[in-house]
């Protein structure tokens, strides 16, 4: 049995973490038995971050490196339609979400003050006095210098959002008219694009980012049908 250890829902997702949701979206996509078990801190796990799987004994983290584990050691079939550019397409498309998407969205949740102010009371107001008081500011702290080390934190609001609306526009032109970006039927990249869009269209975060995802129809329907066959 595979253990998703993750954090908890949020938002109306069923994960507020695009890489917590990206594997589980994977287990469901592969039809995978798994159980869920809920931590609050990343320090937990193996590398310091969520997610990471329990299988046979052995802690796995990172989600390309579960995606990757169970892709082999189970020989799963999810991208064996994929030709070699197909397969390469996958890799552009989750990289994008990944190493990318992601990072604006980390930088409209935390760095800009509408976001924070969403964050802030859920992921922190279970704490007890005195952590909920020095607690979000060290990790807003730590986030800004992430960030700023990782390039997107330098930007304006502005800038970000244009990236932002490049990275959505490809996806959108990536997607076309086929139901999944695997094609007609989902692949390993359509478990990190709904990982990160849902967490910009479906998620009940209003930030600049989440409305600017909203204005994308082909991927508001992509994330509606998504979560309609794998996730009801
Ligand atoms: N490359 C990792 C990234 C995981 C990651 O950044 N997880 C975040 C939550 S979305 C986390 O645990 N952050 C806690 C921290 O950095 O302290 C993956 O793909 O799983």
């Amino acid at each position: 049995m595979i253990t998703l250890c993750q954090f908890p829902a949020a938002f109306n997702v069923p994960n507020p973490s695009p890489y917590c949701l990206k594997v589980e979206t994977f287990l469901r996509l592969c039809g995978l038995d798994y159980r869920v078990k809920t931590l609050f801190d990343p320090r937990k796990g193996p590398k310091g971050k969520l997610p990471f799987i329990q299988l046979d004994g052995e802690l796995i983290a990172d989600s390309a490196v579960i995606l990757r584990t169970l892709s082999e050691r189970l020989e799963l079939p999810l991208d064996r339609h994929l030709d070699a550019a197909g397969r390469g397409r996958a890799l552009a498309i989750t990289r994008l979400c990944d190493e990318h998407l992601y990072f604006l969205l980390v930088y409209f949740r935390w760095l800009e003050d509408e976001g924070w102010h969403q964050i802030k009371p859920v992921f922190f107001g279970g704490l007890p006095a005195p952590l909920k008081w020095l607690v979000p500011g060290l990790a807003r702290s730590n986030i800004r210098k992430a960030l700023h080390g990782q390039g997107l934190g330098r930007h304006n609001r502005e800038e970000a959002l244009t990236f932002a609306r490049e990275d959505l526009q490809a996806l959108s032109d990536l997607l076309g008219a086929a139901p999944f970006f695997g094609g007609v039927q989902p692949c390993s990249a359509d478990a990190a694009a709904y990982g990160l869009l849902a967490n910009l269209i479906l998620c009940s975060l209003d930030t600049p980012l989440n409305r600017l995802a909203r204005e994308f129809p082909a991927l508001v329907a992509y994330c509606e049908r998504l979560r309609d066959k794998f996730w009801a």
